[in-house]
């Protein structure tokens, strides 16, 4: 079992439509289709998702038990409190990164909480497009070396 499941939270839908100084000019399918080539690159295969509705997300999750052998979530402003998402990832058997294209520690104090990170191996952010290449291969170096 060599699938990543990436998936994206609300608004990241929007992007490379507003807020350019925050989020770049990159569109969610630019982000997937580096994250993608990333994964292939390195022999895994990249399924994505992307839903506004914590509910279709916590589904998604419940569904990749047993089917994927990672996630990889930038699970947008759930990221700060949404600990139903939390709760779905604990019961997910395989390693989870956390990503986000601008860097939330750098940002508003809401935004330095991650109701995530005690549920990922590690958190990837600020990087732009970037984070979603490095977040790949941060996963497909922990499945290769454990
Ligand atoms: O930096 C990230 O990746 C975030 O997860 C993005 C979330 C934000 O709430 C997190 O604190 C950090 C927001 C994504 C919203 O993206 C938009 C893009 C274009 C226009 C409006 C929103």
């Amino acid at each position: 079992m060599q699938n990543i499941l990436l998936l994206n939270g609300p608004n990241l839908d929007l992007l490379g439509t507003r807020e350019p100084q925050i989020y770049g000019t990159a569109t969610l399918a630019d982000h997937v289709a580096s994250a993608s080539k990333a994964a292939e690159s390195v022999g895994f295969t990249l399924e994505s998702f992307q839903s506004n509705s914590a509910s279709a997300l916590i589904e998604k999750i419940h569904q990749a038990r047993g089917k994927f052998a990672a996630i990889m979530i930038n699970p947008g402003a759930f990221t700060h409190y949404a600990w139903s998402i939390t709760d779905a990832l604990s019961a997910f058997d395989g390693p989870v990164v956390e990503i986000h294209i601008s860097n939330p520690q750098s940002r508003e104090s809401f935004r330095h909480v991650s109701v995530v990170a005690p549920v990922s191996i590690g958190t990837i952010a600020g990087f732009g497009q970037q984070s979603y290449v490095l977040g790949v291969q941060a996963i497909a170096h922990h499945l290769q070396n454990r």
